[in-house]
């Protein structure tokens, strides 16, 4: 199952972005580097096709993270449709995957250094803090990217948690607005759901 998810991951994330190095690429790289070994591998998925308690969210998405060795990145690559053309929406990994109301019950963004928001490049940022997904004319955002924070194992690890896309743009932490350094005056949670190992 993993090995099938993976190879779809590779064909996905090929074809998405032609600039960027593909998974495989990736992993030959970090495998040459000794951070990675061809026999470990976790992955996790979203479903945020359902926000909790509101099966008409125009939202349809999945989100993919895949990680090869415990200390390595880990690869995010999503597709999410039905949002609003060509602009910018805030995606974080937030605390729980309490959905007793809705996305709003989820807490705050992952932040076990106790760090203040900012961007995914930022030393000071929450390790929950994905910055903004990009979407097209037609409302869609494929994306493809890794993060040297997040993980699937150990003290950082997202799985089982909650990933939350917003109503607004996140600003990174330099909004000046009172919520630019706690969540990025992103706005309201537009869809959410549980991070999930894939087995
Ligand atoms: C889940 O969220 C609800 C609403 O905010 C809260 O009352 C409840 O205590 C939370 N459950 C847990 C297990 O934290
Ligand atoms: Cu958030
Ligand atoms: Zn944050």
């Amino acid at each position: 199952m993993k090995f099938f998810t993976t190879i779809a991951l590779l064909a996905a994330a090929a074809t998405q972005c032609a600039a960027h190095p593909t998974i495989d690429e990736a992993l030959d790289n970090l495998v040459k580097r000794g951070g990675a070994s061809r026999d470990w591998l976790e992955l996790a998925t979203v479903d945020l096709s359902k926000t909790p308690q509101d099966a008409n969210s125009p939202i349809v998405g999945k989100v993919t993270f895949l990680q090869f060795h415990p200390k390595a990145p880990v690869y995010v690559t999503g597709v999410i449709k039905g949002l609003d053309p060509n602009t910018k929406r805030g995606l974080h990994v937030h605390t729980t995957s309490n959905f007793t109301e809705g996305c709003m019950s989820t807490g705050t963004h992952f932040n076990p250094f106790n760090k203040k928001h900012g961007a995914r490049k930022d030393v000071e940022r929450h390790v929950g803090d994905l910055g903004n997904i990009v979407t097209d004319e037609t409302g869609t955002a494929r994306f493809f990217f890794k993060d040297r924070l997040l993980s699937l194992v150990g003290e950082n690890k997202i799985t089982s948690r909650s990933l939350v896309l917003h109503s607004g743009t996140d600003d990174l932490g330099r909004g000046g607005f009172e919520d630019s350094l706690t969540t990025g005056h992103a706005g309201g949670r537009f869809a959410c759901g549980k991070i999930v190992p894939v087995e």
